[in-house]
Parts: C-alpha cells; sequence; structure tokens
C-alpha cells in the first residue's frame, strides 16, 4: 500500500478533498463492521480509529475487524499512548500543541515509544490544535488543556506554524468530538494560507452545508465521527 502521507501530499496538490470516518472503539460494535462500512459516505477515503478513553484491547479489536472488511487507509487517532494496533496502516503521532500540559506535548509520545517500535506503523508526525468548540468536549477532559478561543485566530495561525516549524507534516484543526460549533472557516482558510501544508478538520461537523464549507476554506481533510455514529448519513 502506498504511504498514508505520501497520498494526501498527493490528494492537496490535486486539489482533492478526503474524508476520515472516525471510530471510537469504545462504543463501536466490531460485529458490525461489515455493514458499517457498506453503509460509509462512498466519498470516504480514511478511516481513522481512536478515541479519548478507548483500552487498548478495544483499539486492537476494532483495527483488526476494520482491516478484514476495507482497503481504505486505515489511521490510528491515538487519545493516549497505549492505543496502537500494529494492524492499521498510520498513526497520527499527535501533540497538543494548543495546550500547556507537558504530558500531551510530549509525555505520551515518549511512553508510546516502546509500542510503536514493535509494529510497521508509518508514523505521521501532525500538530494538533484544540479549538474551542462551545462546549467542554472529551479531549479538554482528558488532556486537562484549554482549547484556543475562535477569535483568537492569529494565536491559532501562530501555533499552527510553530507545529510546522517543529516538522509536523500535518496540521489538525479539531473543535472536539460533539462540539456544538465546527471550527470556523475564517480560521481554516487563515491557517491554510500560513501553513501550505494538508489541514485536517474534526469535531462538530454534521451537515452536507458544513462539510462544504469546511472544503471551500481549505481543510485538505474532514474528520466526521458522531454524525455517523448515530447513523446520520447526509451524504
Ligand atoms: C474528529 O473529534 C472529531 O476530529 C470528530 O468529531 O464526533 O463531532 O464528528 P465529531
Amino acid at each position: 500500500m502506498p504511504k498514508v502521507l505520501e497520498e494526501i501530499i498527493t490528494a492537496e496538490k490535486a486539489g482533492t478533498k478526503m474524508l476520515a470516518v472516525l471510530i471510537d472503539p469504545e462504543k463501536f460494535d466490531c460485529s458490525t463492521a461489515q455493514k458499517f462500512l457498506r453503509e460509509m459516505p462512498f466519498l470516504t477515503t480514511h478511516i481513522f480509529i481512536g478515541g479519548s478513553t478507548c483500552t487498548p484491547e478495544a483499539v486492537e479489536e476494532c483495527t483488526k475487524a476494520i482491516k478484514a472488511e476495507t482497503h481504505l487507509p486505515v489511521v490510528l487517532f491515538p487519545g493516549d499512548h497505549q492505543q496502537i494496533s500494529g494492524k492499521a496502516d498510520a498513526l497520527l503521532f499527535l501533540s497538543l500543541l494548543s495546550g500547556r500540559n507537558p504530558d500531551y506535548l510530549i509525555g505520551q509520545q515518549v511512553r508510546s515509544v516502546p509500542l510503536i517500535s514493535k509494529t510497521r506503523l508509518e508514523i505521521i508526525p501532525t500538530a494538533y490544535l484544540l479549538i474551542d468548540g462551545g462546549k467542554e468536549t472529551a479531549v479538554q477532559r482528558a488532556s486537562k488543556t484549554q482549547p484556543l478561543p475562535q477569535k483568537d485566530v492569529q494565536q491559532i495561525v501562530d501555533t499552527a506554524m510553530a507545529g510546522k516549524y517543529m516538522g509536523k507534516r500535518l496540521i489538525y484543526l479539531e473543535a472536539g468530538s460533539g462540539a456544538n460549533i465546527p471550527v470556523a472557516a475564517g480560521i481554516i482558510s487563515a491557517v491554510k494560507e500560513a501553513v501550505q501544508l494538508p489541514v485536517i478538520v474534526g469535531g462538530g461537523i454534521r451537515t452536507k452545508e458544513q462539510l462544504e464549507a469546511a472544503y471551500r476554506a481549505g481543510a485538505n481533510m474532514v474528520v466526521i465521527g458522531t454524525a455517523f455514529e448515530k447513523g446520520y448519513f447526509f451524504l
């Protein structure tokens, strides 16, 4: 399989938009994997697996069930250092740059190394920015960090640029799962213009209009979890 990051960069250059469906192993019934994948929007390009609080066993079992049923790239989007499965194709190696909790800037990352080194996962350095989604979200609770206010556009851009200078290959703008307000178009476009890297946007996107607005603003990939978990397939 071609490298996941290379494909994302190629799609970005070609202007092809990507859609990732996020599966939280804690809420997912593995016996429904085949049905879930069959009902997924046909535009889906990636499957993300991860959650703020799920167990390593649930991640392993879910990844195995999904991989058995799809040829789409399966990418781990871990909530902590134990959410690693060698059965996936790639791992978003996240640093929560919006926060000031050292555990989510470097601690979890160091603790994940013994697990990662037992796998052949493609590692994708990713700047992860939590942005206020209008309610307290699981990421905020788990990481004990504050989101960046949506009005602080320059601070968000500067944080994303710091991620680029650190060598991150992707910028992930996250409003938090189930957010009331997705990341605003103005933030996406300002970040995209500055970083010139693939930009992923997720959190609170539950309508076709919101999805298209994110793409128009410059998001290369949109991640949707809750809307699909609830069986709300709007595409
Ligand atoms: C992925 O957290 C998002 O970045 C998913 O958010 O569950 O609100 O779609 P939703």
